[in-house]
This record gives structure tokens, C-alpha cells and sequence, in this order.
């Protein structure tokens, strides 16, 4: 194999109906599917060289040395498929708004996927890529695609029906997501990873949590069909909610919430009574974030900027599909 540097950079994503839970932790085969948006503000870029000169992969992570253990047994799968033994220098950067706080693994994995993929040899589908990235982590499989995506949680016990697919539809070009960051980014507490995992083991509330997704992902796809934002950001609140409820009631809990997110909630819900769009959802983590409109999106921002313990907002549009930016023969 001739050896070939691939760069390829990926979007997070944000999730308008959760993942949280796992019916195989190995493989990161969902409980339930999901449904997301891409973000173009939110943006990893990532180099990959097989060489066959490194005796274990090398990971350099926004210019610093870093523990590549998480990445080595994903390279192994990639490394599995092309038939090749060599170890690989990574080198990854975030292009996010400095601390942040929203570092996310699923632009991480879903532009590793697709530069190791290719550095390797491989030229693998889309759908392939998802599934790959999935490996990785399980939201990096959505950030394969742009715009809305759905995430299919499947049957298989192998994961080849896990993966997501875009939305094609106009209500993309409408709408925005303003991000407000709490607390500076300060490191979370708990990693979304075992998070799930607890909440799984021992909230009383996760099962009720499980029964909200499918009705909420038919009542999501149904409003995107329709261009009807005012349906997908009501969905999309009370889904974050719930799933949030679920880990607030786990034992012993798990609140990513601070007095500033309690605060955004209130604050979007006075902009919806003042007649803007807005529509909050959470993650793993306190910072809010706000589904809205192209014409909405500067006074949401405006507004939110002033709620007390926020430390900055962002406004984002819907971003595009991964991709590869450069291919440099070596
Ligand atoms: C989501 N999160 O749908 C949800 C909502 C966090 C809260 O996907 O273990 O980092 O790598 O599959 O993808 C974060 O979970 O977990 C996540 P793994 P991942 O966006």
C-alpha cells in the first residue's frame, strides 16, 4: 500500500430526540433511534497517516500529545477491514469557540472515520462510514451526514442496520440553533458514555424514558415533513426533558443542570410567549441550546446573553455532510 495523508473534517451534531442508552455497549448499538442536526459552527478536522515506521498509533490532539487508547481499538477495526497491520499518526483539531465546553466525540469520530478510512485504503459508502463511525461513538454516526438526520437504531446483534441517514428537506435553509455556553465550559461531571449506562442500570424513570422515543421521533420526522418548526422545537424540548428526567432520577443522580440552565429555560420560554421561536434542548452537560429561526436568531441570542451565568452564546446554521479536504500522496 502506498502510503497517502487524508485530512477530512466533520460537524457536531446537536440531537433534537436523544440517544441514551445502549442495547450493546461494545458495538454502541442504540436503544432507540435518534434525530439530530448538523452544525456548521461546530467543526473537527483531522489527519491520518498509516506509517509503517510507528510501532503504536499516535494521537496529537489540538497541538498536544495525547493518550490514543481510545482510538487504537477503532483503528484496529479499520485496520481489520483494509488487511493491514501498520499504526497511524492522528492529528485532530477542533475548530470550536475556545472552552467551549462542547468538544463532542461525534465530529472527532465521524472525521477519524473518514480520513483513517481512507488513509488506509478503503473507499467506503456513506452508510458504511456511518456505521463505522458508530464504533466509534454512537452520535459520531450522525455526523457522517448534513442538515437533519435520522439515526436507526436496528435489530442486528452485528449493527450493519445501525446507522443514519439525512433528511432531505427546505425547512434546513430556515432554521438556526443558538448555542449558550454556562459556566465557561468548565469540564462536565459525568461522560455521556457511562452516564447512559448508569441511568440505564438504575433509574426508575429509564424505561419510561424508552418509551418516549418512538412516539417523539414519529411526531419529529412528521413536523420536519411538514416544515413545521413550532412542532419539532415542542417535540424536541419535552424529548431533552425527559431524558434529563431519567438521569435526575437515577440513583445516585446524575443533574447536568445549573441554576444558569434553569434560568435559559425560563428565558426561552418568555421569548415564545413574546412570540420568537425558540425551543430549548440539553445534553450531557449545562449548556443550552435553542432551535429557532434564520429571522429569530439574533434577538434569542441577544436575549439569552443576558441571563445570568451564561458566558457566551453562538448562533449556528445547519451544517454540511463530512468530508475529505486534502489527500497528500507521502
Ligand atoms: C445525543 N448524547 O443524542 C445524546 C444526548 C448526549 C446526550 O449522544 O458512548 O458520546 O460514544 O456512544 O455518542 C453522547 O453520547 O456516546 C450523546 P457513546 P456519545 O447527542
Amino acid at each position: 500500500m502506498s502510503a497517502i495523508q487524508v485530512t477530512a473534517k466533520a460537524c457536531a451534531n446537536i440531537a433534537l430526540v436523544k440517544y441514551w442508552g445502549k442495547r450493546d455497549v461494545r458495538l454502541n448499538l442504540p436503544a432507540a433511534g435518534s434525530l439530530s442536526l448538523t452544525l456548521a459552527a461546530l467543526v473537527t478536522e483531522t489527519s491520518v497517516l498509516f506509517d509503517p515506521a510507528l510501532e503504536e498509533d499516535d494521537l496529537v490532539l489540538d497541538g498536544e500529545a495525547a493518550d490514543a487508547s481510545r482510538i487504537t481499538p477503532f483503528l484496529n477495526v479499520i485496520r481489520g477491514v483494509a488487511k493491514i497491520e501498520t499504526h497511524a499518526w492522528v492529528i485532530s483539531r477542533n475548530h470550536f469557540p475556545t472552552a467551549s465546553g462542547l468538544a463532542s466525540s461525534a465530529s472527532g469520530f465521524a472525521a477519524l472515520a473518514l480520513a483513517a478510512s481512507h488513509a488506509a485504503g478503503l473507499d467506503p459508502t456513506p452508510r458504511e462510514l456511518s456505521i463505522l463511525a458508530r464504533i466509534g461513538s454512537g452520535s459520531a454516526a450522525r455526523s457522517i451526514f448534513g442538515g437533519f438526520v435520522r439515526m436507526h437504531e436496528g435489530i442486528r446483534t452485528d449493527g450493519n442496520d445501525a446507522f443514519a441517514e439525512p433528511i432531505d428537506t427546505p425547512l434546513v435553509d430556515k432554521v438556526r440553533m443558538v448555542i449558550a455556553i454556562v459556566g465557561g465550559g468548565a469540564a462536565k461531571t459525568h461522560g455521556s458514555r457511562d452516564a447512559m449506562e448508569h441511568v440505564a442500570h438504575t433509574s426508575p424513570l429509564y424505561r419510561g424514558w424508552l418509551t418516549t422515543v418512538p412516539p417523539d421521533l414519529a411526531a419529529a420526522e412528521a413536523a420536519i415533513a411538514a416544515g413545521d418548526i413550532q412542532a419539532l422545537g415542542e417535540v424536541a424540548e419535552a424529548n431533552a426533558l425527559a431524558m434529563h428526567a431519567s438521569a435526575i432520577a437515577a440513583r445516585p443522580p446524575i443533574i447536568y443542570w445549573k441554576p444558569a440552565t434553569l434560568a435559559l429555560l425560563a428565558a426561552v420560554r418568555e421569548l415564545r410567549e413574546q412570540g420568537r421561536a425558540a425551543w430549548a434542548t440539553m445534553d450531557a452537560g449545562p449548556h443550552v441550546k435553542v432551535l429557532t429561526t434564520v429571522e429569530d436568531a439574533s434577538a434569542v441570542a441577544n436575549a439569552l446573553r443576558d441571563a445570568p451565568g451564561v458566558t457566551s452564546t453562538m448562533i449556528s446554521e445547519p451544517g454540511g455532510p463530512a468530508e475529505i479536504t486534502k489527500q497528500e500522496p507521502r
